[in-house]
């Protein structure tokens, strides 16, 4: 897994923000931009590769190159720690923003000298912003728009982002001398959507030089609270983190603890009060004798309450505690039962690797199959034709005997505003699989919407449908839809709704696959992949599938390829290909 080429594309993208933020001219702000996409999306590890190396990929030149290095090597750019220097704190805020963008960001700054998020909101208030040249009504409504979204979020962080920066952290507590162990718990480890804070436990003798050493490290801006056995920092992030040191006897009740969530906490609580005992962060207790009853592993507080481990990922107070009492737990999707990725995009549409590349990460991934659903002509700036859909399905079967991996050469249609997608039957049946997906006008009725992504579920060739809401985790609310409509037709029709793996999308995500197993739906776990890295978004995918309580049985890609045909045949006419 590229970690680095995550790390370095941050740090382009800050520097092409910071840039613009600026006034910089466009193109080398643009430069920067394109520069942190293709990193990102560069199928090799780049930690490891020299200038010369460097400049080889596209998009980096010898300057670009030469700052990668420099953080490579150091940890920081000279001219990035400058640059941000001089722009000022305020500001630089405003590029926090949903919706406003750096260029704009340096226009109200420069021309209504605004410098924080208040003042911003004030122009916006008072209509002083469509007064701008560039703007207009349209955009000061786009801008209050984005600025609604955003706060549903609640300054909460999405999954991807929290456990990038809990996995760094927790690099460099391990390396303490006296840590024991050392883990991320709360809202995190228990694979919500979005994460408020992070909190982490760590497990040592003397929690001392543990909370000096945590207050001490890079990536810390500022502290909250540096206690005894709870420090709280504020990362350069801007994230919240919650560290707790726990004496390493007590590990398993104090991670059972601060995993939480609250409700489940109480819950379980509550039943160790009925079976006369006491349970804390520092363990179970019996209540009469005050005797330690379990502390040391999740496992044996669990046990002792007479119930299996639960999975983190269902502990959110919703019936679990009761279905483990009874042995009702769920057999819950694993990401080892995952046999193939059911929706991923190459270079030929918007996706920045090759077929190539993409099908030998694939297989290097163990899969047993894998579909490549580039997009389809009606998303127009994709420029997809009949012709280069043949061409690829020829390179696919060539490859396919090749690797010996199992190919299936798929597309991702674009359900239309009345519910009519890209092609005709006749060509759509000669697809291996077809998912069809909503990319815009998200704002129709809810009548009109539904009765548009019905007809997509009741076309014979459609087999799944791609990111079903179409939310995007804090930036775009879900399309307004008859859900239980939509569930009961894609049962009824043997069409899959997709578990989108993608961090900001996570659609359906964990409460609605609850919802809709009820109705006997089928799920694909996708990662809507567009480079190589994103195919390791897939545990995010089946940390939703958990969130819902799917089973294996209940995930097409949890199939051997023998049962996963039967289900893609749907209903087609025409000749299989
Ligand atoms: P977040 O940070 O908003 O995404 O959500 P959490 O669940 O990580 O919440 P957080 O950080 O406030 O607390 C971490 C865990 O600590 C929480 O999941 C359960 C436990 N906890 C915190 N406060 C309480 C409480 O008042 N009662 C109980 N029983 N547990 C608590
Ligand atoms: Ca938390
Ligand atoms: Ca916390
Ligand atoms: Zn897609």
């Amino acid at each position: 897994m590229p970690r680095s080429n995550d790390a370095v594309a941050g740090m382009l993208q800050e520097y092409s923000e910071l840039l613009a933020i600026s006034g910089r001219a466009p193109f080398k702000v643009r430069a920067y931009e394109k520069a942190a996409r293709t990193v990102a999306g560069h199928p090799a590890e780049i930690a490891g590769m020299d200038a010369k190396a460097l400049e080889k990929i596209p998009n980096v030149g010898s300057h670009i190159a030469r700052k990668v290095r420099e953080f490579l090597d150091t940890g920081s750019v000279t001219e990035l720690v400058d640059l941000r220097s001089r722009v000022p704190e305020g500001l630089r805020t405003l590029l926090t923003v949903p919706g406003l963008g750096p260029k704009r960001a340096h226009q109200v700054y420069e021309e209504l000298g605004i410098t924080s998020i208040e003042g911003l909101l004030q122009a916006l208030h008072g209509h002083v912003l469509r007064e701008l040249r560039g703007w207009g009504a349209k955009s000061e409504e786009n801008l209050a728009e984005s600025l609604r979204d955003a706060h549903s979020a609640g300054g909460r962080v999405q999954l991807a982002f929290a456990l990038g920066l809990a996995t760094q952290l927790l690099d460099s507590i391990s390396r303490i001398p006296q840590v024991r162990r050392a883990a991320y718990a709360g809202s995190l480890r228990r694979m919500r959507d979005t994460v408020g804070d992070i909190d982490l436990l760590v497990a040592a003798q003397d929690s001392e030089p543990i909370m000096t050493a945590v207050v001490g490290l890079p990536l810390v801006a500022r502290v909250l609270v540096h206690g005894p056995t709870r420090t709280s920092v504020i990362t350069t992030t801007g994230m919240q983190v919650d560290v707790r040191v726990v004496d390493p006897s007590v590990w398993g009740a104090a991670l059972m603890y601060f995993t939480g969530s609250k409700a489940h906490n109480i819950q379980v609580r509550e039943l160790a009060g009925r079976r006369g005992m006491k349970l804390s962060e520092y363990g179970l207790f019996d209540i009469e004798t005050g005797r330690l009853v379990a502390a040391e592993t999740e496992e044996v507080v669990y046990a002792e309450l007479g119930m299996p481990w639960i999975p983190p990922t269902l502990r959110e107070g919703g019936g679990e505690v009761e279905a483990a009492c009874n042995e009702k737990l769920p057999e819950v999707l694993e990401l080892n039962d995952i046999r193939g990725d059911l929706h991923t995009h190459t270079d030929l549409t918007d996706g920045v690797a090759t077929l190539e590349d993409m099908v030998a990460a694939a297989k290097a991934r163990g899969y047993e199959y894998y579909a490549i659903t580039d997009h389809a002509p009606l998303l127009y700036m994709q420029r997809m034709t009949t012709a280069k859909a043949l061409a690829q399905r020829q390179r696919i079967r060539e490859l396919e005997r090749r690797t010996g991996i199992q190919l299936l050469h798929g597309t991702e249609l674009n359900i239309q505003p009345d519910g009519s997608l890209d092609w005709d039957d006749e060509f759509l049946s000669t697809f291996d699989i077809v998912v069809a997906s909503v990319h815009s006008q998200f704002r129709q009725s809810r009548d009109e919407m539904t009765a548009r992504v019905l007809r997509a579920i009741e076309h014979p060739c459609v087999n799944v449908i791609g990111h079903p809401t179409a939310r995007l985790i804090g930036t775009r609310a879900p399309i307004d839809i008859d859900l239980d409509a939509i569930f009961c037709a894609a049962a009824r029709t043997g069409t899959a709704l997709e578990i989108n793996a993608s961090p900001d999308r996570l659609d359906l995500s964990g409460d609605l696959v609850r919802r809709a197993r009820h109705f006997r739906v089928r799920f694909a776990v996708s990662t809507d992949a567009h480079a190589v890295p994103h195919l390791d978004n897939m545990r995010f995918g089946v940390a939703t599938a958990q969130r819902g309580w799917a089973s294996p049985t209940e995930i097409i890609n949890a199939y051997p390829l023998d049962e996963l045909n039967p289900f893609l045949a749907k209903q087609r006419h025409g000749a299989p290909p």
